[in-house]
């Protein structure tokens, strides 16, 4: 590993702190180094708040050093006004000489003309270390803005005899196929996107609440699919706890391409990404159409013998694990 893959490698390391408070912005680590030194270093607050390199800046006591130092970053410093001041300006006032940068930003606003900026006022750039990593970590907000679509997780619980629920479901008692630890793990998961989809079936019949309780953070925005306006009002998707977005036929055209259209609505409300919580129809059309990213499997230690069988994923899954006697499957859509 090089000096450069080094100091980027912990800039990576810093900006995960700031994953999902940042989001929909991304979250980056800034690093400054001086004489192989790091004199100060910060990654972005909590969403609205300042940027990586801001609060790196800040935490460098001699200033006068910036005039000699190297401000290593995550992301390509941005150079437009959004919620904060472009942070190339920043650089640019405390005269840092060099920038070393992970990966380009794929917004827009930005996409490169940050660099083009450092340049023009002599700056010494380069770009292009750990770039995979880079983007792997702020994968949702990669995808958003390259594919024009949310990040898309499918989550699902099945038995050992492959069903996600039992027979006429609705006329038992709640029948759990994970353990309360891959549930609360499952609560982790909301927390950490920005939206959450399920098809009406599944609210008819389990009546979820689909809010992040048994973790800290935010709730996701609740989407629900509901072609023929099936769902009573009195459902705790309804409890104001979280927005709520109902997807009937007005919105949607069901009778093709449905995974397509929800894409089209969550990038237009500028949701980053979707956890897809089931059940096997919802789960099902978004695997037929190859509109997923991440595939997480839970298999459970119990027999159901007759029911809804669970979705078909014909991937080979990249990582296991158990939680206790359930067994996690991890799937990767992309490399
Ligand atoms: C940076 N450093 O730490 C982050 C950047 O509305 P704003 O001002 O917060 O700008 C959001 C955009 O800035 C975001 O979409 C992305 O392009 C970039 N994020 N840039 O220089 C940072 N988080
Ligand atoms: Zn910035």
């Amino acid at each position: 590993m090089n000096i450069d893959e080094k100091y980027i490698k912990r800039c990576l390391e810093i900006a995960k702190k700031g994953l999902p408070a940042s989001m929909p912005n991304p979250s980056v680590g800034a690093v400054i180094v001086y004489q192989d030194k790091i004199i100060g270093e910060g990654y972005t607050s909590a969403y609205g708040g300042a940027h990586a390199e801001v609060n790196a800046i800040q935490t460098v006591k001699d200033k006068s050093l910036l005039e000699k130092a190297t401000i290593y970053v995550s992301l390509e410093p941005c150079s437009h006004y959004g919620k904060t001041p472009p942070c190339c300006n920043l650089i640019i006032e405390y005269k840092i000489p060099n920038i070393v940068i992970g990966t380009l930003d794929p917004n827009i606003k930005v996409a490169g003309n940050g660099i083009k900026k450092l340049i023009e006022y002599g700056k010494n750039v380069i770009v292009g270390i750990l770039e995979k990593e880079c983007k792997e970590l702020n994968r949702r907000f990669f995808t958003f803005h390259e594919k024009k679509r949310p990040y898309i997780v499918l989550k699902w619980a099945e038995s050992q005899d492959g069903f996600i629920a039992p027979k006429n479901k609705s006329e038992q008692k709640p029948v759990w196929i994970t353990n309360s630890f891959s549930r609360q793990l499952v609560h982790k998961w909301r927390s950490e996107e920005q939206s959450i989809l399920v098809g009406t079936q599944t609210v008819v019949d389990d009546n979820p609440k689909l809010n992040v309780r048994d973790w800290v953070g935010k709730n996701p925005t609740r989407i629900v699919l509901d072609q023929n306006n099936r769902i009573s009002k009195e459902s705790h998707i309804f409890d104001n706890q979280a927005e709520t977005i109902i997807l009937s036929s007005s919105e949607i055209d069901f009778s093709n391409t449905i995974a397509s259209q929800i894409c089209a609505i969550l990038y237009e409300r500028n949701l980053q990404s979707v956890l897809i919580e089931g059940g096997t129809q919802t789960l099902q059309t978004f695997i037929d159409a190859n509109l997923w990213d991440e595939a997480r499997v839970f298999k459970g230690n119990l027999f159901i013998g007759n029911g809804t069988k669970a979705p078909v994923l014909k991937s080979k899954w990249i990582e296991r694990q158990f939680i206790l006697e359930d067994e996690l499957l991890i799937f990767k859509n992309y490399d």
